[in-house]
């Protein structure tokens, strides 16, 4: 496999070339897919934020609190239910995700933009509040480039600049991971409104949702981002979980869940063994009863199997009107990517297998708008063969750069099936007018943080 270090800021080759076929990957019967990568969402780690439980001075942080019952949280200030994906800031309708993109599209599509919306007050039902999944899916499977890469270092264009909400009616779509052949979108100015779209990190939090310090947490940050009063509203947080053999059950109508006007809602009444989907949570419900030992005694606080029996998670889906229009609830004792079945008065009733998620926030950059940027024109008939380097130097009459930037948009990117032989794929891939673009692919690229330690007063 050839190896090209493109020194950026000029325009190479440009080829004609034949047709390439895309790879399809196949839904399960039910219509969805799953993705073992997908594995990792379920606890990020290295990346823990202890701010995210400033304001838990009543609990202290212990880790290994599982079982350790859970105050309501009325007993914080803090409202008794929270339904974020009710808000007017999330996406509506909730998107029925395309192939094995789970991962970007509860990251970015769900999350991200939600966040955006809910600082800038803006209407997540609306095209020009969205974040299509498929501008960065396969870049996100590519190379090493994770998604939240892309949202730090590039930026996530709107829907209606990328050209369309999902996939793009202009550079195609869908994808799957393994797609060489994928579009990429052309343009500076398209490419510089993405970089308005950014977050700054995507840090866990400290203590598992079945610790009480843990489970406080999410629920300050649901409610408030934890009494960040910049936003409109609360924050969602991501989780993975065991979705192939997960089941839906209905809310039993009981005195509290009719006062509640949940019941006869879905919720899961278990995941399966391993997990293999990302999806949100967007707000909690101390009100719901459940019978989880099946022994016809509704909201325990200690059944026969340990289990508190009150109160929910909702979490936020990405298969369009699944359970309740896209949402589910998720019983605070079964709150684990995976579920594992015990027998308890006679029937079959589920414990949660792990000790429950800590979770995963995407933190925004507000109000950022980007000082220096580069504006690039590229072509070339074999776009993994290249990686794209931006040098930069005080001097102007410098020989040599003083620092190099390896653009994370372009590193040896544009083949993902793994055969060791580079596609003969340009830098823009096939659009959705099913041809390969051989032009030059005209770009840009957020150079003000790699370049804040240089004069913004004069030129490099
Ligand atoms: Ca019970
Ligand atoms: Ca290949």
């Amino acid at each position: 496999m050839q190896r090209y270090k493109l020194l950026c800021l000029s325009a190479l080759l440009a080829f004609v070339l034949p047709f390439a076929a895309t790879a399809q990957i196949e839904p399960d019967s039910e219509g969805h897919y799953f993705d073992p990568k997908q594995g990792a969402e379920a606890n990020p780690t290295g990346n823990v934020d202890w701010s995210l439980e400033r304001d838990n001075a009543p609990l202290k942080a212990k880790p290994g609190l599982r079982g350790t019952p859970i105050a309501p949280a009325s007993s914080y200030g803090l409202p008794s239910a929270v339904h974020n994906g009710t808000s007017k800031y999330y996406r509506r309708p909730v998107i029925n995700q395309k192939g094995n993109s789970c991962g970007i599209t509860s990251r970015v599509t769900n999350m991200m933009a939600y966040e955006l919306n809910a600082y800038r007050d803006k209407d997540g039902s609306l095209e020009e509040n969205m974040l299509p999944p498929h501008f960065a899916f396969v870049p996100a499977y590519n190379g090493g480039v994770a998604k939240e890469t892309y949202a730090k270092l590039v930026g996530i264009p709107d829907a209606v600049t990328y050209g369309g909400s999902i996939t793009s009616s202009i550079y195609g779509g869908p994808y799957s991971e393994t797609s060489n052949n994928y579009g990429r979108m052309q343009g500076y100015d398209k490419w510089y409104k993405a970089m308005f779209n950014r977050i700054s990190n995507n840090p866990g939090f400290p203590n598992s949702c079945m610790t009480a310090a843990g489970a406080l947490a999410w629920k300050r940050w649901l409610y408030n981002h934890n009494g960040d009063t910049d936003f409109h509203s609360g924050g969602v947080i991501g989780i993975g979980i065991g979705s192939d053999g997960m089941e839906l059950a209905d809310i039993p109508s009981t005195t509290a869940n009719d006062a509640a006007g949940v019941s006869g809602l879905k919720y899961i009444s278990h995941f399966g063994t391993s997990v293999d989907h990302a999806v949100l949570i967007v707000g909690y419900d101390d009100r719901i009863e459940f019978d989880l030992d099946g022994d016809g005694v509704y909201g325990e606080s200690s059944n026969a199997l340990g289990q508190n029996e009150t109160g929910a998670w909702i979490v936020g889906n990405s298969w369009g009107s699944w359970g309740n229009d896209g949402f589910a609830y998720i019983p605070y004792a079964l709150a684990d990517a995976t579920s594992q079945s015990t027998t308890s008065s006679g029937v079959t009733c589920y414990k949660a297998k792990g000790s429950g998620w800590t979770g995963e926030v995407y933190k925004i950059r507000k109000d950022y708008r980007p000082l220096r940027t580069l504006k690039a024109s590229v072509a070339y008939s074999k776009r993994s063969e290249i990686s794209i380097a931006l040098g930069v130097a005080q001097d102007i009459s410098a020989t040599a750069p003083e620092k190099t930037l390896t653009l994370v948009n372009h590193n040896y990117h544009g083949d993902c099936d793994g055969d060791g032989v580079d596609a003969e794929v340009p830098m823009l891939g096939q659009w959705a007018d099913g041809k390969l673009h051989g032009e030059a692919m005209e770009f840009g690229y957020d150079i003000t943080d790699f370049t804040s330690q240089f004069d913004t007063h004069r030129p490099l």
